[in-house]
């Protein structure tokens, strides 16, 4: 039994996805980034970053970090393959890709949303821009890859990663026109959006 601690539209998206493809019992807890209850003493305790999501698993125990949250439910629920196994050459491209998206575009589009956490106030809309242009850069190599060796980033094979690329899809005000521009990225983000699994999480982070 896990507990996740959620905020619609946020990074817990991805690892929601990968618990509600899991199959494995697990309750959510709403701390909205909005109404600030990430930055709650008790959650803090949990979370001392402030970040959504949190995951808590038996006995206690606490994990942050949306991809580590995703790799850890993957490797559990071996089943419900969201990930390749450790003995398998797609384990590391499984890797690659989740580090990049939640180590190169995650950041980039965090830059784009905070930019007042890496600039003065004087720097923000040039820090704006150039996340812009780098965001748009990087989904468009996401892009040739997936028109050429897609339709998922592991090729024909669904993973937790592609659930990752779709969360990031989302956030769409950091790529204006995303689908339109990046027309392998949307077919990705339709096939995943369209998993029973996915259209519960998306219902949920909707409302
Ligand atoms: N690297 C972290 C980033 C988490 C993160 O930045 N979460 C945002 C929501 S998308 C958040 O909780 N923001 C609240 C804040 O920064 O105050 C992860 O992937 O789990």
């Amino acid at each position: 039994m896990y507990t996740l601690y959620w905020s619609p539209g946020s990074a817990s998206m991805a690892p929601h996805g990968v618990l509600e493809e899991s199959g494995a019992r697990y309750d959510l807890k709403l701390t909205s980034v909005d109404a600030g209850a990430t930055r709650a003493a008790e959650y803090l305790k949990l979370n001392p970053y402030g970040k959504v999501p949190t995951l808590v698993a038996e006995g206690g125990f606490v994990l942050f970090e949306s991809a580590a949250i995703a790799m850890f439910i993957a490797d559990r629920h071996p089943a419900a393959k969201l990930a390749p196994g450790p003995d398998e050459m797609a384990r590391g491209h499984f890797y690659q890709w989740l580090v990049h998206l939640t180590n190169t575009l995650q950041p980039a589009m965090l830059r784009f949303y905070y930019p007042e956490r890496v600039a003065d106030v004087s720097a923000e809309v040039s820090v704006k821009a150039v996340a812009l242009e780098e965001i748009a850069a990087l989904w468009s190599r996401i892009d040739a890859h997936l028109a050429a060796h897609g339709p998922y980033l592991l090729g024909a094979r669904f993973s937790a990663a592609d659930l990752f690329a779709h969360m990031l899809s989302t956030w769409q005000m950091s790529c204006p026109g995303i689908y339109e521009r990046f027309p392998a990225v949307k077919r990705l983000t339709d096939l995943v959006a369209a998993r029973p699994a996915i259209q519960r999480v998306l219902k949920l982070n909707e409302e």
